[in-house]
């Protein structure tokens, strides 16, 4: 069903010596070790690779290359083959998340002129969505696409984004309509806008995703999309505590996020390895046990203004950030900081390696209330979100009781901070208070502790951890990861319903899911992306799309067809043998470089981090 797109990348070989000019301008990724090779598409819509092999001297060529020149001679036929097929638009279908409806027009298409103009309601959150449009489409068509806003925003042969009030369509839904004439994306409010811009990018052709210009046609298949989210609650937890990862690799995993219309980003900001982020208050949390991580790999924290950014980069894509200070198990790089929170008062040795259950804060302790409300105090001033997660997993060796205790007390300075708790299900045996979360990671689909505290008014966010953790590996020879809650590959991530997975309960009771990636093993941007890519998407289709679109031979032909959108961007993936990615008009070359294996693995690095436990 997925067509080929006439613009699959080849990979670049770092070895050769070819075009540098050219491999400087496409987006860097020096982690994943190739990228997108520049395409030139002729004016009537076919496509011509301006490959390095005809950019350098055929000698030259020849010897980089490793090629012979009868080798050289099928590859220009190929490529003269390739020629003479059209590229196929991609289908109005194609979009992942599955939408609600589609309804396509063959006879709708609409071609993107270099004169075309984006109209959009005069409001400022509605302008900021145009001009994020006009951000994501200019590199590769190279056309200025300005943004004009107006009381009544109409495509007249460009694209319109219109708010239209309408609450018809919920606090996220849009509705699409292309037709020959123009684009049109309605919605009752900014994110609704957000994700039908998401929607769109996915329908133009892969080359959509390159950073400098290329003469493609830009087409939109015509008809139309209504959508809306099954659920609220669609996130990825990104563990920055066993691992740190800067600012920079944190706003492109928001970016992936955003591409599949998820809406939360749940950082993991502390843990027995380190902590994260900066407290004015209690500086040597950040200084002292920000310097570790697992391995003795290099450490780090969020400065404030760095968490700001991070924040508000993922609020411009309508994504809120959910921070995590993991109480009271989880925190010996706490204690190495504060040992006057450890019930010994003894300052343990910063921990690298990968044990969990063993740390713990003093819940008998006053000072130990004082340092979580102004920890929370100073991250809640920082976050425009309801939510504060207050860990709660393996405190092995606090008992029951004191531990429910505990968790009482820190839901009690959540409530005062007017922000609504999260943790993870251990918490479920504590008190209720009103919009409590519990996060549910257990690996059974059994648990009459945690289906108790919903009949008690919790509501859940499912990240079972045998569908959706994604540090487990995706198959045994997978070179990172974990398997203690199981292999997750591509189909085990996607055939799962929120609805139904927890015995006991009821499917209103469900906000939504999120996959966790904890970092024990995950040490790179490249990393994460290998263990984001493919899994990532199946679960946004989990939380987003209606359940009678679930189907798992759609999904892979729907998903296979982004490889080229990912191989255009630069990201690492895994090239999962599930899915049926598409061929590309001629041979990609195996990559001779060092770094990547395109089937097998991300990139290599020196000396691996051992797993859990
Ligand atoms: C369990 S899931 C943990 C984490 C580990 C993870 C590794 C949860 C709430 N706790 O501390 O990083 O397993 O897969």
């Amino acid at each position: 069903m997925s067509a080929p797109p006439d613009t699959t990348p080849e990979p670049l070989d770092p070895t050769r010596s070819g075009n540098l000019a050219e491999l400087s301008e496409v987006t860097p990724t020096p982690a994943t070790g190739y990228t997108a090779a520049d395409h030139i598409a002729a004016g009537d819509g076919t496509s011509v690779r301006a490959d390095t092999e005809t950019a350098v001297p055929a000698d030259d060529a020849v010897q980089a290359a490793g090629r012979t020149a009868g080798e050289l001679a099928s590859a220009a036929e190929r490529e003269a083959a390739a020629l003479l097929a059209p590229p196929a638009p991609v289908r109005l279908g194609e979009v992942v998340p599955a939408p609600e409806r589609v309804e396509p027009d063959a006879a709708a298409d609409y071609l993107l002129a270099a004169d075309a103009v984006i109209r959009v309601s005069a409001d400022p959150a509605a302008v900021a969505v145009a001009g994020h449009l006009a951000a994501l489409l200019r590199p590769a068509t190279g056309y200025p696409l300005p943004v004009t806003d107006t009381a009544t925003p109409v495509p007249a042969g460009g694209i319109a984004l219109d708010l239209t009030g309408d609450a018809a369509l919920g606090a996220e839904g849009y509705r699409l309509d292309i037709t020959t004439d123009g684009v049109r994306i309605a919605a009752g409010t900014a994110a609704g806008l957000f994700h039908g811009v998401q929607t769109l990018r996915q329908l133009l052709p892969a080359a959509v995703e390159r950073s400098t210009p290329v003469a493609a046609r830009w087409v939109l298949p015509g008809g139309s999309i209504l959508d809306r989210p099954r659920y609220p609650h669609r996130g990825v937890m990104l563990d920055v505590a066993r691992h740190f990862f800067g600012v920079t690799d944190v706003l492109r995993v928001i970016d992936h996020l955003a591409r599949y219309k998820l809406n939360r980003l749940h950082l993991h900001l502390t843990d027995d390895q380190g902590w994260r982020i900066a407290i004015d208050s209690w500086p040597r949390l950040a200084t002292v046990g920000g310097a570790g991580a697992v391995g003795d790999a290099p450490g780090g924290y969020y400065s404030r203004a760095d968490y700001q950014r991070i924040v508000a980069y993922a609020a411009d894509r309508h994504i809120t950030v959910i921070p995590e200070v993991d109480l009271p198990g989880h925190t010996n790089a706490a204690l190495v900081a504060y040992p006057e929170l450890a019930p010994d008062r003894v300052a343990p040795p910063p921990y690298a390696g990968t044990e969990v259950g063993f740390s713990y804060v003093d819940p008998a302790n006053e000072r130990t209330y004082d340092f979580v409300t102004d920890v929370l105090g100073e991250i809640a001033a920082l976050t425009p979100g309801r939510w504060l997660h207050i860990g709660g997993d393996e405190a092995f060796k606090v008992p029951a009781e004191v531990y429910a205790g505990f968790v009482e007390r820190v839901q009690r300075i959540v409530a005062e901070l007017d922000r609504d708790v999260i943790g993870w299900h251990q918490i479920a045996p504590a008190a209720h208070v009103d919009r409590r979360v519990l996060q549910w990671w257990g690996t059974t689909g059994e648990d009459p502790v945690t289906a108790e505290a919903v009949r008690r008014g919790a509501r859940l966010v499912l990240s079972p951890g045998n569908h959706a953790y994604l540090d487990m590996k995706y198959a045994p020879d997978t070179p990172i990861g974990h398997d203690w809650a199981g292999l997750i590959d591509v189909r085990r991530a996607y055939d799962w319903d929120p609805a139904s997975h927890l015995t006991g309960v009821p499917a209103e009771a469900v906000l939504g899911v999120e996959a966790p990636l904890w970092t024990e093993s995950v040490t790179t941007l490249a990393e994460i992306e290998f263990m984001l890519f493919p899994r990532l998407p199946a679960i946004a289709e989990l939380g987003w799309s209606p359940r009678s679109t679930h189907g798992w031979v759609s999904f892979r032909e729907r998903l296979a067809g982004h490889g080229p959108r990912w191989d255009t961007a630069g990201i690492a993936y895994h090239r999962s043998p599930e899915l049926p990615w598409p061929q590309p008009a001629t041979p990609i070359p195996a990559p001779r470089g060092p770094a990547v294996s395109r089937s097998g693995g991300p990139p290599a690095r020196p000396g691996a981090t051992p797993g859990r436990g």
